[in-house]
């Protein structure tokens, strides 16, 4: 599972770092429909706590940093994100969750397509039969 989380090559001179992230390459093997941010974040709480059926996403921590729990039903990692260049993949059929978030966090998400609820499988049990369904 640790291959999900890719660093980004960045562009760097005495200005600063530049990181262009283009849909369809190895870091992004999904066109990009939809593209959202997660901020204010509290370092108590909790997100996610989900998986999805179809949606194929990538996490970046452009400020800050988190954990992120993965777990593909067999396999569980947590991935601690600080750098705005880690790249993490969450594929489809994981179930992830973000937390310990320090102050001033944001996190970048690139997805494969349009919000749709009924993508989500958002209880755990539920995963868990998908999952075995899936394998059989
Ligand atoms: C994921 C993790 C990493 C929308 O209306 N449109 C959107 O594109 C999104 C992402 C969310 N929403 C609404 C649905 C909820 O009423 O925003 C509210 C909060 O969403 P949610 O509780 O799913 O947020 P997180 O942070 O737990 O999960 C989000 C993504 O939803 C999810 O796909 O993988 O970030």
């Amino acid at each position: 599972m640790q291959n999900l989380l890719q660093i980004h090559p960045y562009f760097t001179d005495g200005r600063g770092k530049l990181i262009a992230l283009e849909a369809l390459t190895d870091i992004f093997p999904f066109d990009i429909k939809r593209v959202y941010f997660i901020y204010d974040l509290k370092s108590e709480n909790f997100r996610g706590f989900h998986a999805h059926k179809n949606l194929e996403q990538a996490l970046i921590c452009i400020n800050g940093s988190c954990k992120v729990h993965m777990d593909d039903g067999n396999n569980k990692h947590n991935f601690f994100l600080n750098k705005p260049n880690q790249v993490l993949t969450v594929p489809k059929h994981f179930w992830h969750s973000m937390s310990e978030f320090c102050d001033n966090t944001i996190i970048l998400v690139l997805a494969s397509d349009h919000y749709d609820e009924k993508d989500y499988i958002r209880n755990y049990k539920d995963f868990l039969d998908y999952i075995a369904k899936k394998e059989t």
